[in-house]
């Protein structure tokens, strides 16, 4: 299959796009770097270090023998330039992963917040918007959020993306519908996730265009089989307080003697999938395309859920580092409980990874090989959620 990997030169886009060109698809990769650029405008680097996308290219090709072609393009703000490369490459799959996709990055400013909203919902609303004035069938496969559905949800498992609803109609029947499940977005980012549904939605009704959500929890891991085949195919590993995201932070701090920084009670409950995982449910995913006509797939793409205070408890245990309950500088639940049914990947053959010491003992000794490239001073969050109150200023 002909796949257009959007994003992927991130920390989930790269490793997809090695895992498919492995698994015998044809890979063209667009992205616009801005990554990179985030990283050189917080004045951080990922703990790993990565090569620049055309020495990732070469090594994938001297190692693999194939080709994954790669076009510098901002699918937000150059609609003329992602028309010309569909018009060109004609994929049969798009896979979406060209996001700003940090929440303590998206509400760091009214400037970041505009980014977020401006490249994320542009991003893909110019994808469907080009897909069907250049009349391509091509199924998209997107990478959202479990984020979407908020996360308290009184002990009812979160379905995957419908709820069953009735409603009572003017005669006094029962109507019986499925609705997306009611969007409940915890931060600026996560919102512009809710707003990508919408989209989906309409031009899976208006155009049928033929859409895969993937409602991903928090990834963890950093490595995959393919890319440890050469230390040029390196992932990316962010531990910066903008980033990072709290199972590779944890298990990142333990690694260098920094206290691990559990905001607030450490009672939020999340959804976990190793990147391992994520790569193959991309695979699975586009191997499974749905029919024309058919409304939007939704996947709930995760295997577990765990309380962050659990998390800090169980690499403490592991490895003796200490935790530190920080003040949140979030607005969220100090802590809820999350069930999360996600049948539809299981069904398809996905083999869940959990939590198993040497997956974690992986990670810990990839963040202590490269421990000397991590600057302390960027581990807090540092981006609130809330501004001071007017009496707090001036
Ligand atoms: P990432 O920031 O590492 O990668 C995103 C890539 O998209 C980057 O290489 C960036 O340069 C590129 N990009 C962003 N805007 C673009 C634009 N306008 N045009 C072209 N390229 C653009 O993020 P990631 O962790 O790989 O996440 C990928 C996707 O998966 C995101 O949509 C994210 O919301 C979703 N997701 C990630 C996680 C996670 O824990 N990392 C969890 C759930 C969902
Ligand atoms: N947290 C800590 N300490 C830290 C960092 C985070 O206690 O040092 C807490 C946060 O307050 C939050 C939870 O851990 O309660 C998760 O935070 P996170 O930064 O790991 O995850 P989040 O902001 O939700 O975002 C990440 C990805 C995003 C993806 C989302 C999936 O960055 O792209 O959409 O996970 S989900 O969380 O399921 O919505």
């Amino acid at each position: 299959m002909r796949v257009l990997v959007l994003g992927g030169d991130g920390f989930c886009g790269w490793p997809t796009a090695l895992h498919l060109s492995d698994a015998g698809h044809d890979v063209m990769i667009v992205d616009n770097l801005s990554r990179r650029g985030i990283d050189a405008e917080l004045g951080v680097r990922s703990l790993t270090p990565i090569e620049p996308i055309d020495v990732r290219l070469a090594a994938w090709r001297e190692v693999s023998g194939r080709d994954i072609r790669f076009v510098n393009c901002d699918i937000a703000a150059d609609f003329d330039g992602l028309c010309e490369v569909l018009g060109e490459y004609r994929p049969e799959a798009v896979v979406h992963f060209a996001e700003q996709r940090a929440a303590p990055y998206s509400m760091k400013s009214a400037g970041h917040k505009r980014y977020t909203v401006d490249n994320n919902v542009n991003g893909t609303h110019n994808l469907l918007a080009a897909l069907v004035d250049l009349r391509l069938d091509a199924h998209v496969v997107h990478l959202g959020t479990m984020g979407v559905y908020g996360y308290g949800t009184a002990g009812v498992s979160i379905p995957e993306g419908y709820l069953p609803v009735s409603m009572r109609a003017d005669d006094g029947t029962e109507v019986e519908q499925e609705i997306l499940y009611p969007p409940n977005p915890g931060s600026v980012y996560h919102l512009t996730k809710t707003m990508d549904q919408l989209l989906f939605a309409f031009y899976n009704k208006n155009d049928n265009v033929r859409v895969t959500d993937l409602h991903q929890g928090i990834v963890w891991g950093t490595e995959t089989a393919q890319t440890v085949r050469d230390p040029r195919l390196m992932n990316r590993f962010d531990y910066d307080g903008h980033f990072g995201t709290v199972l590779n932070r944890f298990l990142m701090q333990a690694a260098i003697g920094y206290p691990m920084t559990v905001h607030g009670t450490g009672g939020q409950t999340r959804a976990f999938i190793h990147l391992r995982n994520t790569v193959e449910c991309v695979q699975l995913a586009i191997e499974a395309p749905p029919a024309k006509g058919e409304r939007v797939g939704i996947y709930n793409q995760m295997t577990e859920t765990h309380r962050v205070d659990d998390l800090a408890k169980l690499i403490a245990g592991l490895t003796g580092a200490s935790i530190e309950h920080v003040e949140n500088p979030r607005k969220e639940d100090p802590s809820n409980e999350l069930f999360v049914k996600n049948s539809g990947l299981l069904a398809l053959g996905l083999k869940p990874l959990t939590l198993a010491d040497e997956l974690l003992g992986e990670v810990i000794s990839i963040a202590e090989r490269y421990a000397d490239r991590c600057d302390p001073d960027k581990i807090p969050a540092q981006s609130k959620w809330r501004l001071p109150a007017p009496a707090d200023v001036g």
